[in-house]
């Protein structure tokens, strides 16, 4: 397949003015009715009409009523010699029921959906499919009205009526233009959750949540999430919403979270439905994001859209960043605004950072590819929302919000690029560094791949200088050899040997900051002088991670305790206690010599029981201390990665742990179990984080010494817990112990949640997701995949059991005797033949496979060689591998 490059944008040659859509819906044949309005596009470079197709069943072509002539060219329906203008009409059918990549018009458990992000719209008629060509919409629906009494499309209805022989009608305007990506219709059984807002702006407005009817006891979150979403996007950057009704649909079929259509959001049921009993402190959290984030396309996507795909994250990396904003400012306090930078943190290092040193590795705005779907990516999303955060840092908060109201100002009802956020952000900020530095600041856009940075300190007792000096490089990405500096805004603090912050003075600055200061690095290597230092200080270098970096720094151990016990900055506190873990399993993984040595030492286990009993930190925050490195994260670190070997380190770390810290395990549980009356609030979920991971550790420490006690205790929780939380903790603290009461204990909570399809994805994924323990986890998740509730064809399903085995469970997928890779690599090939997105999602598993040790190395390769050379492979699985292979 060919790729599609991003400097040769051409504009359209034809814009579509109006599209009025008739669908008669029906599983087996649904036949779609489009007209459109048409004319030349005067500033193009002109040719004849090419529209997208994909699937369909063409029935007829009419140019202002008249039969056309019209030729296909791959795939493509061509019309030449057209008008300046004109009617057209097509009519054409296709089959919804058969739909399993879920990408167009596609039937799940009886209802009609539509997915058409990137390029579903044209699986559902013949249509100009990119986002710069944006049209008004008219959209009619007839059905069976018995089985299907709820018919949605964007935007209001205008009219419905009942038809003959049983049917019905609905007609919807859309009364904003937008792209056909943007476009949505929902058919089917539904009922709704409905709430009335009136907003600051003194509009009335309905929202509502459609689920299917035992649903509704699950939708008060999702409501309560996009109440405060439009309150907040009006409050924070004065954007209003601009419908009269605002509509969510949920769905069990989805190939991903969720969808930002025009006033129709369509959204996976695991990020709209939750109730106590069913739903976890994480489920609620993120359904509370997620929610934000789909309302907040509303601007940043709908209002304001991508002029081609190569400027996706111009939409996600700032809906991201703000969904992120949404959910800290949300917070109650700075503990839990922290605890939320750390999570997303983690995220972007443990997936992101793989991806940027991977064959994957892209800039934020991709250069080519040859399946957009592939490019939906931590890269775009993620590192693309930390390169609007930098904007951000370096503009101020009140300076970045008046560069978004520039933004939208400029830009509503158009179709822009990457180029056109960055100048609006600047414009509205012309004394900022960001305006002076625009131009190389715009590298982070186009340089794909993690900066490094290396810091050096060098303290002048004599002259009373401590001086920083840094040097930042960037390894080659593929097609890109060579990358110039970037602008890194680098948040510093100085602490004293005591940990109290000391006053920072510039050389040659008349300006004394107290607490943290920016320093904007722009140079290769760069050094500042900070004057007035009495005595050597420990530096806290990138506060906040205010940049997405890889930041080196040739710490002491004791700096690091000092760091871990003082740091007024959560962020670099939570970091130093990272860094120190990491470097005991750094050391123990390199010292083959003596595989059973004690892998911390008595400095490290000591400073996390200080943690722990330390009255003034938050149980949130405490939890993400003692959470050590993940296996993935301390492979990136390495530059040949043998995986079992990693894993039994972490391992043998996490039981020396449960062990050395029993006492201070049992305090925790004791003082954070009983979080009374359920709610999902950050103070409550983090108590309830801190308890779970300390029954884990009990556990882990009874089976060591067999004892009998935290187990049954474990177990009884596990019966009586009011939430899913304290259910799913100690079940999974059972499970992850390897303890014999996990059978009973996993075959209570099917029978129990047996009619709830997302509590079962959680049955599931535990039991792929479980540590290895003699190879036993693949037999398990083979046998799994029999289950009667098994289904490849659901995606939910599909990820809770070989996803959670082959992408998260890496002690157990990358076993020596290559079972894991043979495993990988027929699902991947299974899959492909039923829904080529989620299989390419697959097919990412072995992304970092030429870091392996032998034997994986060449069984790895081996098994993605295997999976290239499949005959009628989709375009999505053949870009993965293909680039994995190259
Ligand atoms: N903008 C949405 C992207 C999306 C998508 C893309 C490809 C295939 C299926 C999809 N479903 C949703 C999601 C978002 O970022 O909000
Ligand atoms: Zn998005």
């Amino acid at each position: 397949p060919l790729a599609i490059r991003r400097e040769d944008y051409v504009a359209p040659a034809w814009w579509i003015d109006t599209v009025d859509l008739t669908f008669d819906l029906d599983p087996a044949k649904t036949r779609v009715l489009n007209r459109m309005r048409l004319r030349r596009n005067p500033d193009s470079v002109g040719g004849p009409l090419r529209l997208d197709g994909d699937e369909l069943n063409l029935a007829r072509v009419l140019v202002d009523g008249q039969g056309a002539s019209f030729r296909m060219e791959a795939g493509q329906l061509v019309i030449d010699n057209l008008p300046e203008s004109f009617e057209l009409e097509i009519f054409t059918t296709c089959c919804p029921v058969k739909n399993t990549k879920l990408m167009g018009l596609f039937v799940s458990e009886n209802t009609f959906f539509t997915q058409c992000e990137a390029e579903g719209f044209r699986r559902i008629t013949y249509f100009l499919d990119r986002p710069d060509v944006m049209a008004s919409y008219t959209v009619t629906l007839r059905a069976d009205k018995t089985a299907y009494p709820v018919l949605l499309s964007n935007g209001n209805l205008v009219d419905s009526g009942d038809l003959p022989e049983g049917r019905h009608f609905a007609k919807w305007v859309d009364p904003f233009r937008k792209p056909s990506y943007l476009f949505a219709l929902v058919a089917g059984k539904l009922v709704a959750r409905e709430q009335r807002i009136t907003t600051r702006a003194g509009r009335d407005h309905l929202l509502q949540v459609y689920v299917r009817a035992g649903d509704l006891d699950k939708t008060e979150h999702a409501m309560n999430s996009l109440i405060n979403s439009v309150l907040w996007d009006e409050a924070r950057f004065g954007l209003p919403l601009d419908l009269d009704r605002f509509m969510i649909v949920a769905t069990s079929d989805f190939n991903m979270g969720a969808m930002e259509n025009k006033g129709l959001n369509i959204f996976n049921t695991k990020y709209v439905l939750a109730n106590q009993a069913t739903a976890t402190d994480a489920d609620y959290s993120n359904i509370e994001s997620v929610v934000g984030h789909e309302y907040f396309h509303n601007w940043s996507g709908d209002r304001v859209t991508c002029r081609d795909w190569f400027q996706l994250s111009l939409k996600e990396g700032l809906t991201v960043f703000r969904d992120q904003e949404f959910s800290m400012d949300l917070c109650a306090d700075a503990s839990a605004r922290a605890v939320k930078r750390i999570e997303d943190v983690r995220v972007l290092r443990t997936a992101q950072f793989p991806e940027d040193a991977g064959p994957m590795a892209h800039p934020v705005r991709p250069d080519s590819y040859i399946e957009i779907s592939n490019f939906y990516t931590v890269t775009i999303y993620e590192k693309g929302a930390e390169v609007v955060r930098m904007m951000q840092t370096l503009v101020g908060r009140k300076g970045f919000e008046a560069g978004i109201t520039l933004y939208f100002k400029r830009h509503d009802g158009q179709a822009v690029t990457c180029d056109d956020f960055a100048q609006a952000i600047a414009d509205a900020n012309l004394d900022s560094d960001l305006s002076r530095l625009l131009p190389q600041f715009k590298r982070w856009y186009s340089q794909a791949g993690t900066p490094r940075l290396a810091a050096h300190g060098h303290y002048d007792a004599d002259a009373r200088t401590y001086t920083l000096r840094f040097e930042q490089t960037c390894a080659p990405t593929p097609g890109q050899p060579l990358k110039l500096p970037f602008v890194i805004p680098v948040n510093l603090g100085l602490l004293d040997a005591s940990g109290r912050e000391l006053p920072l003075q510039l050389d040659g600055a008349a300006d004394v900051v107290r607490g943290t200061r920016t320093l904007v690095l722009t140079e290769s290597a760069q050094q500042f002088t900070f004057v007035g230092v009495d005595a050597e200080p420990v530096p806290s270098i990138l506060r906040g991670f205010s940049a997405p970096v890889i930041l080196d720094f040739d710490y002491s151990d004791a700096q690091l305790l000092t760091l871990l016990a003082n740091d007024p900055d959560p962020f670099n506190r939570w970091e130093a206690g990272q860094r120190l873990a990491l470097r005991s399993a750094l050391k123990a993984i390199d010292d083959s010599a003596a595989p059973d040595a004690p892998v911390l030492d008595t400095a490290y286990i000591d400073a996390m029981a200080a943690v722990l009993r330390n009255p003034t930190l938050d149980a949130a925050f405490k939890e993400l201390v003692l959470t050590l490195p993940s296996e993935t994260y301390i492979a990136e670190q390495l530059p040949v990665v043998d995986p079992q070997r990693i894993h039994a380190v972490r391992e043998a770390m996490r039981a020396q742990l449960a062990t050395a810290l029993f006492a201070q395990w049992e305090a925790a549980y004791d003082e954070n179990h009983d979080t009374g009356a359920y709610t999902p609030d950050p103070r409550s979920s983090g108590r309830r984080a801190l308890a779970g991971m300390a029954l884990t550790f009990l556990c882990l420490a009874a089976r060591a010494s067999g004892d009998t006690v935290w187990p049954g205790k474990t177990l009884q929780r596990f019966k009586d817990a009011g939430n899913m939380t304290d259910r799913f903790n100690a079940l999974s603290a059972l499970v992850a112990s390897g303890h014999s009461l996990a059978a009973p204990a996993l075959a209570r909570f099917h029978a129990i949640f047996k009619d709830e399809a997302l509590v079962i994805d959680k049955w599931f994924s535990l039991q792929a997701g479980s540590p290895d323990r003699g190879g036993d986890v693949l037999p398990l998740v083979k046998q799994l995949m029999k289950h009667p509730d098994f289904s490849l064809k659901n995606p939910n399903r599909a990820r809770s059991v070989i996803f959670s085995y082959c992408s998260a469970n890496p002690g157990a997928f990358h076993r020596p005797d290559a079972a894991g890779y043979v495993f990988w690599s027929e699902r991947v090939c299974e899959l492909d033949a039923i829904n080529p997105q989620v299989a390419a999602r697959l097919a990412r598993s072995l992304d970092r496979w030429s870091k392996l040790a032998e034997p994986y190395r060449s069984a790895a390769r081996e098994a993605i060689a295997r999976v290239a050379a499949k005959p009628d492979l989709s375009k999505d699985t053949q870009e993965v591998v293909n680039r994995a292979l190259a």
